[in-house]
C-alpha cells in the first residue's frame, strides 16, 4: 500500500511536470539582454519600422541590456551580414535577430554564435538549413503567402495570361520560399488559365529593380502582370510602369507597404497586393529574444509565452523547414483602393 501512495506520487509529479512545461511563461522586466536586431540590410521603411517594434519593447520590459540596430549595405548584404553575426559573437552579445539574406552560407557563423553562447533568433527571413537558429518568428505561415500570390494574381488578370515574378535578391531565403510556395499554388488547376513566364531578381535595390521591370516588359510582349514579393520590387515595378505610361497593359501586384503603394493603388497600376505588421514583426521578434535571453524560455518545441500587447504564443515545428522552429505570428491584410488609404497613414 505504502509503495503504491509512492508511486502515485511520482506518477502525480511526472504529470504535473508535463503540465509545467505546457505554463504560459511571462516576462520579468528588468534583465540584462544584449540584443542585436540585423536587418538584410540598412535604409528601407520595412526594417526601421521593425526596429521601432523592438525599440517599444526594449523600453517595455525595462531590458538594462542594449539594442543595437545595424545591418550592412544593400550591396554588401551577404559578406556584411556574415562579419555583422561574427562580430557579434565575439562582442558577447546575448541574442542576434537576424532577417537573414544570406542563404544557408551564414549558417557557419551562426553555429559559431550559438557555441560562443550568442543566440541566433531569425526573422523575416530564416536560415533555410535552420542550423545554428534557435528560433525563426515568421510574419505568416510562408505556405500561403503562395496561395495569397496566387489568387491575386489569378483575379488582377482576369483568370488568364502570362506573369513574371520580379524578387529581391537571389540568396534571399524568405522570397525563395515564397515563389517556391506560389509555384505549389499554381499547380491547382483553378490557376490553370494564368501562366508564370520567368523570375528575375532586382537585389532589392530600387534602381536595379526598377530596370529589370523595363526588361521583363520588352522580353514578354504579352506580359500582362509582374508580381514582385518584396517592398523594394513592387514600387519600383510600379513606378516604372507608370512612368513609361504601362499600368493599362502591365499591372503590379506582390508584397508592399501601404505607405509606399497608396498611389500606384488608387491609379490603377498596382490593384491589388499584401502585407503584415512589421512594427508588430519587430516587437515579437524582441519579446523572444529577451524571453530567450533571460532563460525564461529555451526555444523548444510547445513552450508558449506572453508576447506583451501581442498576447501568446508557442514555439512549434516549422512546417516548412524539417527539423527547424518557428512562432507564427500573422495576420496576413490585402490592400486595394478600398483600405490601402486608411493604412497608409
Ligand atoms: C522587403 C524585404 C523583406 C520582405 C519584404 C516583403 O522589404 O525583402 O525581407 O519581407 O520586402
Amino acid at each position: 500500500m505504502k509503495l503504491l501512495t509512492v508511486s502515485s506520487l511520482a506518477l502525480c509529479a511526472a504529470l504535473f511536470g508535463t503540465l509545467a512545461t505546457a505554463e504560459t511563461m511571462v516576462a520579468e522586466k528588468g534583465g540584462t539582454v544584449n540584443m542585436v536586431l540585423l536587418p538584410k540590410f540598412l535604409g528601407i521603411l520595412p526594417f526601421d519600422q521593425a526596429n521601432r517594434g523592438a525599440e517599444e519593447a526594449h523600453a517595455e520590459l525595462g531590458n538594462t541590456g542594449t539594442l543595437l540596430f545595424t545591418g550592412p549595405t544593400p550591396e554588401n548584404s551577404v559578406a556584411g551580414q556574415i562579419e555583422i553575426m561574427t562580430t557579434s559573437t565575439s562582442q558577447g552579445q546575448n541574442v542576434v535577430m537576424l532577417s537573414n539574406n544570406a542563404g544557408d552560407q551564414i549558417a557557419p557563423a551562426a553555429e559559431a554564435a550559438q557555441a560562443a553562447g550568442t543566440k541566433v533568433v531569425t526573422w523575416d527571413s530564416p536560415i533555410p538549413n535552420g542550423t545554428g537558429e534557435t528560433v525563426f518568428v515568421a510574419q505568416v505561415d510562408f505556405g500561403s503567402i503562395g496561395v495569397v500570390m496566387a489568387d491575386m494574381a489569378l483575379s488582377i488578370m482576369g483568370g488568364e495570361g502570362e506573369f513574371a515574378v520580379l524578387s529581391a535578391t537571389p540568396d534571399a531565403a524568405n522570397q525563395n520560399a515564397w515563389i517556391a510556395a506560389m509555384e505549389e499554388a499554381l499547380k491547382d488547376p483553378k490557376y490553370a488559365g494564368i501562366k508564370l513566364v520567368d523570375t528575375v531578381y532586382g537585389d532589392d535595390q530600387s534602381e536595379v529593380s526598377y530596370n529589370r521591370a523595363l526588361a521583363l516588359v520588352d522580353s514578354h510582349p504579352n506580359l500582362k502582370l509582374i508580381m514582385s514579393p518584396t517592398t523594394v520590387g513592387i514600387q519600383a515595378s510600379a513606378k516604372a510602369m507608370q512612368d513609361e505610361g504601362l499600368c493599362d497593359k502591365v499591372k503590379v501586384s506582390g508584397l508592399g507597404l501601404p505607405a509606399e503603394m497608396v498611389s500606384y493603388t488608387l491609379n490603377g497600376c498596382a490593384p491589388e497586393f499584401a502585407l503584415w505588421s512589421f512594427v508588430d514583426l519587430g516587437y515579437l521578434t524582441y519579446y523572444t529574444s529577451y524571453m530567450l535571453g533571460t532563460g525564461k524560455i529555451t526555444g523548444a518545441v510547445g513552450e508558449t509565452f506572453t508576447a506583451g500587447r501581442m498576447g501568446d504564443y508557442t514555439i512549434e515545428e516549422d512546417p516548412g523547414r524539417p527539423g527547424a522552429k518557428r512562432i507564427l505570428m500573422g495576420p496576413f491584410t490585402v490592400y486595394n483602393k478600398d483600405n490601402v488609404e486608411a493604412e497608409a497613414k
